[in-house]
């Protein structure tokens, strides 16, 4: 989307016409200017510069760049020692020239030393006439070693930017921030199954029932009826009708749904997008691999040279270190995938995600819609495409390699568990090509979560590589085996919710249901008396565990429940199981009757939680499973309706999808996809799934944009809001999962 490109470009447009004078806005009561002679009347007086020739010419800060730098940061111009404080909102202003046309610069504030942390930046392009440029943002931190730095290298030719009037104002309001939402009939912008469920969401201040209409793309009314008024909606603050036009059926390319005086967005009807967002929902990953080169034949425009294989300035994943103290060995942590928007790999996130994309082939083998040859060999491009093995194992199992490398060898302290997870040592900057990250890395801890993560998903893959690859699932069952009796014997060895610079924590109090999940894949795929003992005794085996979350990367009870129910076993009370997930469904069913946004989601104060589409997803993974295991056609429609929140039935009117709907999230934070600050890059692949809303914005661009915000209003798509606009492998393993049975649904 170009919300943010818009306001910025009318911005300019207001200032182009002369209507505001630089600094654009004057300093109010509580605003504080941080910087010292930003209009250069004192000549460069308190600002520096390194790799550049610069002085003051006509008033402005002048810098000519020299042709041949690598890196952004090898020609700059700055000011050092401000003082900003933690949640305060600033404004950043300049004006810049750049000569010749099509130069861009990197302005940033953020710490002047070490790890040189970047607290808000941009890389504006730059004109011959000069623009002014204002952002705002929220202080994530209290210091005074604050900086605005202005970085100008890695151009092939040598080039000229001046700099005037720049002002870094504290005390500043947060800035309103007003998405633009479109029309108020909020539609599925992807498409409706012909025989699924087809609702949709009015946002009208009307208390009486409304005609809508359904139109084909020639215009021509197909069906009609009168929308539900469902008064106010928790979720987003808004008063809301419901609609259903679920009786029409045809199916058909650009239809549009018209009540209250506005046109959705159009849609279609038909099976078709679904086939193809299962094979691109699980294609993200090829693209997110460490450890060898991305080939630009198989993804065109995603080609980049291998990560952290040791080529410099990569210091390379083959003989890593741990953190001081922690071991004394190094080890050969190569390949696995990139989590996010991030270069760190994490066993506990890649051990979800593994399991979610077996479970996704594993479903397929179970259920009656099951089509296992949908991602079957050839279907996902990969380099392994061909070799007779399902592209979907031959994806996971880039993982699961990974993962097996994660454990801690023979003759060692904690020998069989497995380490919490390997990154830099420091937080690096937007963006970065993975081959070019230069931190050090490192592995930390072993964890209890982390071992039990390897046991269950390598235990999952003995069982379905074994037609494949009878040496490899023998391999992965030994270690799951050998990672179980590791766990046993190291029960309660956590990650420290601390252990979060340079990476994620990743922690996790409450490993009960990991030990649970882990005995029920053993079991699942031994039959063995040993595991099948620990899940009958385990208090999770019977506990209530569908709650407003079913399940991620810290609470794998629901995967194990699942996998119990569906995957063939002779467990005894197999039947009370099966009943559980039905209960589990039964109230996310009633959950997404209760929503008028049709959602099984509903958490407490609508407080939405980090990553929360795929919660909702997963949540539906749920509905869909109770439909695999009864056939009920209640559940199945719930689950299809779950895919309309995440293309676009929401408060915002967006497809959280990539590349999927009218108007879909791109600027997800990443380090590699950072098309928004550097033209020369891609955005993410489509396919790729926006965490979404997040109540608790902890970065500082939610924090400046989105103070305030009601649930689904609590996501922004820019690629410094890290905690709303994340793409992850675990976020996009449930939308693997929930794409394949919706195309199997077809
Ligand atoms: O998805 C994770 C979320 O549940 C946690 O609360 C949060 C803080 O630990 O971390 C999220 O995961 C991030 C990880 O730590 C680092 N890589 C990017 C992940 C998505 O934002």
């Amino acid at each position: 989307m170009n919300r943010r490109r818009t306001a910025l470009l009318s911005l300019s447009a207001l200032l182009a016409a002369g209507l505001t004078a630089v600094p654009a806005v004057p300093a109010g009561a509580d605003e504080t200017e941080r910087i010292r002679n930003g209009g250069f009347d004192a000549g460069a007086d308190s600002w520096w510069t390194s790799g550049v020739t610069a002085g003051t010419d006509g008033g402005a800060l002048c810098a000519d760049v020299p042709g041949g730098t690598v890196n952004r940061w090898d020609a700059a111009v700055g000011q050092n020692d401000l003082t900003l404080t933690q949640g305060e909102t600033y404004r950043i202003s300049f004006h810049a020239t750049g000569t010749p046309a099509g130069h861009s610069v990197r302005a940033v504030v953020g710490l002047q030393v070490a790890p040189y942390d970047a607290y808000h930046e941009v890389v504006p392009q730059l004109s011959v006439s000069g623009d002014t440029y204002t952002y705002t943002f929220a202080s994530p931190v209290d210091t005074t070693q604050g900086q605005v730095a202005f970085q100008l290298g890695g151009a092939a030719d040598p080039w000229r930017f001046c700099l005037d009037d720049v002002s870094l104002l504290g005390g500043v309001p947060p800035e309103t921030y007003e998405p633009d939402t479109g029309p108020r009939v909020r539609v599925n912008q992807v498409a409706y199954l012909p025989r699924g469920p087809k609702n949709a969401t009015l946002v009208t201040e009307a208390t009486e029932p409304l005609p809508w209409q359904l139109k084909n793309a020639r215009g021509t009314v197909v069906a009609r009826g009168r929308t539900v008024p469902r008064g106010l909606d928790a979720s987003s603050g808004q008063r809301v009708h419901s609609i259903d036009f679920g009786r029409h059926r045809a199916p058909g390319r650009g239809f549009t749904l018209v009540a209250d005086g506005e046109t959705s967005h159009p849609f279609d009807i038909g099976t078709e997008a679904y086939d193809r967002l299962r094979v691109d929902a699980a294609k993200f990953y090829y693209t997110q691999r460490s450890g060898t080169p991305v080939r630009d034949d198989l993804r065109p425009g995603y080609g980049r040279a291998a990560g952290h294989v040791g080529t410099a300035p990569n210091q390379g994943d083959d003989r890593v270190p741990c953190q001081p103290g922690v071991c004394s060995y190094t080890l050969d942590v190569t390949g696995g995938w990139y989590d996010a928007g991030d270069h760190g790999k994490y066993v506990v996130n890649g051990g979800i995600s593994v399991w979610q994309l077996l479970s996704t082939y594993e479903r397929a083998l179970h259920a009656r819609t099951g089509r296992p040859e949908a991602l079957g060999d050839g279907t996902l491009a990969l380099p392994e495409s061909g070799n007779g093995v399902p592209d979907i194992l031959d994806e996971a199992r880039w993982e699961l390699e990974f993962l097996l490398k994660m454990q801690v060898p023979d003759g060692e302290p904690l020998a069989g568990m497995a380490h919490h997870k390997v990154h830099d040592e420091q937080w690096t900057g937007l963006p970065l090509m993975p081959a070019d990250d230069p931190q050090k890395r490192e592995l930390h801890p072993p964890t209890t979560a982390a071992t039990l993560n390897l046991a269950a998903t390598a235990a999952q893959a003995a069982r379905l590589y074994d037609a494949y690859d009878p040496r490899f699932a023998a391999t992965a069952l030994a270690a799951a085996r050998t990672a179980w009796a590791a766990a046993l014997a190291h029960p309660d060895v956590l990650a420290s919710e601390n252990d979060g610079i340079g990476g994620g924590a990743y922690a996790d109090r409450n490993v009960a249901d990991e030990f649970y999940w882990a005995a029920a894949e053993l079991y699942l795929t031994t039959g063995e008396k040993e595991f099948e003992d620990h899940v009958l005794a385990s208090p999770v085996h019977t506990a209530d565990i569908f709650g407003p979350i079913a399940f991620d990367w810290a609470g794998t009870a629901v995967p194990a429940r699942l996998d119990l129910a569906t995957v063939p076993s002779r467990l005894p009370g197999r039947d009370r199981v099966r009943h559980s997930v039905r209960t589990g469904a039964d109230r996310y069913l009633a959950t997404l009757r209760a929503h008028p946004y049709g959602m099984p989601y509903a958490p407490e104060g609508q407080k939405y939680d980090w990553g929360s589409t795929h919660q909702i997803l997963n949540n539906a993974v749920v509905l869909a499973t109770a439909h695999d295991l009864t056939g009920g056609a209640k559940y199945r429609d719930g689950a299809l309706q779950s895919m309309d929140y995440v293309l676009g039935r929401n408060a915002l009117n967006l497809s959280y999808v990539t590349g999927y709907g009218e108007v879909s999230a791109r600027n997800q934070h990443s380090r590699w996809y950072a098309r928004q600050l550097d033209p020369a890059l891609p955005h993410p692949p489509a396919g790729s799934l926006a965490g979404g809303p997040n109540s608790s914005i902890q970065d500082p661009v939610a924090q400046a944009k989105l103070k305030g915000c009601v649930g689904q209003f609590c996501y922004i798509d820019d690629i410094q809001s890290w905690s709303t606009n994340e793409l992850t492998v675990n976020w996009n393993a449930a939308l693997t999962w929930m794409a394949s049975f919706t195309a199997d649904q077809g």
